[in-house]
C-alpha cells in the first residue's frame, strides 16, 4: 500500500462511524486495485459487543500509526471508556449499591508482562493506569485507594466521584426495590475485552468495565484478574471474557481458552470448550451470560457465548464487521 493510499485508508479508518462500516462498504473502499505479493501481513483486532465497533476502528488507526499491539490495545478501550453514555464501562457506568462507580481494567502484552487496577473511582482510563502499574512498577496488580494513589502520583486526575444523570436515574429506581439481579446482554454492551494480533505477529490484550450494576461495594469481578478477563500468551494466543464476572473467575475461562489452543484447539473450539467448562460448573443457564473470544497466533478467531446475543467487532486491516456469536442455549 503506498503512502498516500494509507493515508487515505487511516483518515476513513480514523474517521467513519460504526454503522458506515458495513461490510458492503468496507470491501470497496478498502480494496487494493492490483493485489500486491509484499503487502503487510494483516492485522487482526477483535472486540466484545456493538461498542466494540469504534474501539476497533481506534485500535487499527493506532496500529495504522506504527504504534504496538499494545498501544491498539489501549488506546482501543479507551475510546469507550471515554463514553459517558455507556452503562458498563468507564465513569458513565453503573454504581455499586451504595451509588458508587467502581472501575476494574487490565492490559497484557504477548511476552507475559500484565498489568491490573481494580476498585478504583474517579478514574477516566484505568486502562492506561494498568499499563503505568505493568511499565513503572514491579508489580502486576494495585487495588482501590493505592491504585487512585499511584495513578494521582503518575500525573492522572482523579475526579470527584458523580454519577451521569442516567447512571443516578438507573440507580434510584434500582433502589425502590433494591433488588439485585445481574442484567445480561445489557443494551449490547458490557465490559470491553479488545485482542490484537499485529501483522508481524506480536500480540496484546485489554479488558475494562465499571462490573456489575448495583454490586456489594468492594466487589471486584473477573475483568481486572489476568487469566480470567484477559490472557495474552503470542507464542499461542488471547482471549478476552465477559458476563458474570464470578463464573468466570470460578473457571479462568481465558487463560483455560489459550491453554486449550496451545494442545491444538482452534480458537473457535477453544472458546466452546472454555464455555463447556463454564456451564459445566453453572448449570443455571437462564441466570447469566457469558461471552468468550480468541484469537491464536496465526489470526485465526473465535467467538462463542452461554447464551444467544453476544455481539462482537472484528477487524482485519481495513474491513470491520459485526457479528454474532455461537452460543451454547
Ligand atoms: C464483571 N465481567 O465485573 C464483568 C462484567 C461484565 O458483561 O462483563 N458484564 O463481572
Amino acid at each position: 500500500m503506498d503512502a498516500t493510499r494509507r493515508t487515505l485508508v487511516s483518515g476513513i479508518v480514523a474517521t467513519a462511524s460504526a454503522a458506515a462500516l458495513a461490510p458492503s462498504h468496507t470491501a470497496a473502499m478498502f480494496m487494493d486495485p492490483m493485489p500486491r505479493p509484499s503487502a503487510v501481513p494483516p492485522s487482526t483486532i477483535i472486540s466484545t459487543w456493538d461498542h466494540g465497533m469504534p474501539a476497533n476502528v481506534a485500535a487499527m488507526a493506532a496500529l495504522e500509526r506504527g504504534g504496538s499491539a499494545l498501544d491498539a490495545a489501549e488506546q482501543g478501550v479507551m475510546v469507550v471508556e471515554a463514553d459517558p453514555k455507556n452503562l458498563s464501562v468507564g465513569l458513565g457506568g453503573l454504581p455499586d449499591r451504595d451509588g458508587i462507580v467502581t472501575l476494574d481494567a487490565c492490559i497484557m502484552d504477548g511476552d507475559g508482562r500484565a498489568g491490573s487496577v481494580c476498585f478504583v473511582q474517579g478514574i477516566e482510563h484505568p486502562v492506561s493506569v494498568a499499563r503505568m502499574v505493568m511499565e513503572r512498577t514491579s508489580h502486576v496488580m494495585l487495588a482501590g485507594a493505592g491504585a487512585e494513589r499511584f495513578a494521582r502520583e503518575q500525573g492522572v486526575h482523579q475526579r470527584a466521584n458523580a454519577l451521569s444523570e442516567q447512571a443516578r436515574t438507573a440507580w434510584e429506581e434500582w433502589k425502590k426495590t433494591s433488588h439485585y439481579a445481574p442484567v445480561i446482554n445489557i443494551e449490547n454492551h458490557d465490559t470491553i475485552g479488545l485482542l490484537v494480533r499485529k501483522g508481524d505477529g506480536s500480540m496484546a490484550g485489554s479488558c475494562t468495565t465499571s462490573g456489575l450494576a448495583y454490586k456489594v461495594h468492594g466487589r471486584v469481578g473477573d475483568s481486572p484478574i489476568i487469566g480470567a478477563g484477559l490472557y495474552v500468551d503470542e507464542e499461542v494466543g488471547c482471549a478476552t471474557c465477559t458476563g458474570l464476572g464470578e463464573t468466570v473467575l470460578r473457571t479462568l475461562a481465558s487463560f483455560l481458552a489459550v491453554e486449550r489452543m496451545r494442545m491444538g484447539d482452534s480458537p473457535q473450539k477453544a472458546c466452546e470448550e472454555a464455555i463447556a467448562r463454564l456451564i459445566h460448573k453453572h448449570p443455571n443457564l437462564a441466570s447469566y451470560q457469558v461471552g468468550i473470544l480468541a484469537l491464536d497466533a496465526t489470526g485465526r478467531h473465535g467467538a462463542h457465548a452461554v447464551t444467544k446475543g453476544f455481539t462482537y467487532a472484528l477487524s482485519t486491516n481495513g474491513a470491520h464487521a459485526m457479528h454474532a456469536a455461537s452460543h451454547a442455549m
